[in-house]
């Protein structure tokens, strides 16, 4: 099993290089963004509750995140690998991932990190908010809320993979062809 993770701040391109990724590589993709909305659009209790953090632009408290992971990872027993997008984001979140995939015997075998301006991923986000439909893409004031919160807890997250020198840093700013063509090199690499 080849299990990677893709990191980065809000609007960096997890989700859109992912959608890339799993088309060449045939990863299970899991994307809390997507589960989450998934849950918002049934209007699950789950759902109910993160939409209260999205709407602010704040994380979703953790124990919600790590079940939707866990039961995720249990309904894909066979997969040949994971693509983790927009998880994990808190280093609490780093720790029961590590735990749950030692329980499958199998790890994280590498965190690709994309690295773009504050400014870029406002301007990002704000024109997705044109038509995306998603209120935590209209508002400037919700999207700063979520680079804020992306530095105070997020980016601890990276530290604990450089400690075990699972990182490689990619430039998320180019074309979209451009940034996988980088991912992908570097996946081969690792394989
Ligand atoms: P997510 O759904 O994970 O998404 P994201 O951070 O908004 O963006 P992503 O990086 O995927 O951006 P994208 O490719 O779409 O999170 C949403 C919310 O869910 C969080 O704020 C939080 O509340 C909650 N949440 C999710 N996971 C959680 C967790 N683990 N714990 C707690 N809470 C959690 O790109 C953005 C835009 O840029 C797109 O419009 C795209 O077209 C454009 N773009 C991409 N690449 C480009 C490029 N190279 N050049 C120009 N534009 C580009």
């Amino acid at each position: 099993m080849f299990n990677l993770i893709l990191f980065g701040p809000p609007g960096s391109g997890k989700g859109t290089q992912s959608e890339k990724l799993i088309a060449k590589y045939g990863f299970k993709h899991l994307s809390t963004g997507d589960l989450l909305r998934h849950e918002i659009a049934n209007e699950t209790p789950l759902g109910m509750e993160a939409k209260n953090f999205m709407d602010k632009g704040q994380l979703v408290p953790d124990e919600v995140v790590i079940g939707m992971i866990s039961s995720a990872l249990d309904n894909s027993a066979d997969a040949k690998g994971f693509l983790f997008d927009g998880f994990p984001r808190t280093a609490a979140q780093a720790e029961a991932l590590d735990k749950l995939l030692e329980l499958k015997k199998t790890n994280i075998a590498l965190m690709l990190a994309l690295e773009v301006t504050e400014e870029e991923l406002v301007k990002r986000l704000l024109k997705r908010g044109q038509t995306s439909g998603r209120s935590d893409d209209t508002n400037e004031k919700v999207i700063r809320a979520r680079i804020t919160e992306y530095q105070n807890k997020t980016t601890a997250v990276g530290d604990y993979y450089k400690t075990f020198d699972k990182v490689s840093i990619v430039k998320g700013e180019g074309t979209v062809d451009g940034i996988f063509n980088s991912l992908s090199e570097i996946i081969d690499k690792r394989m």
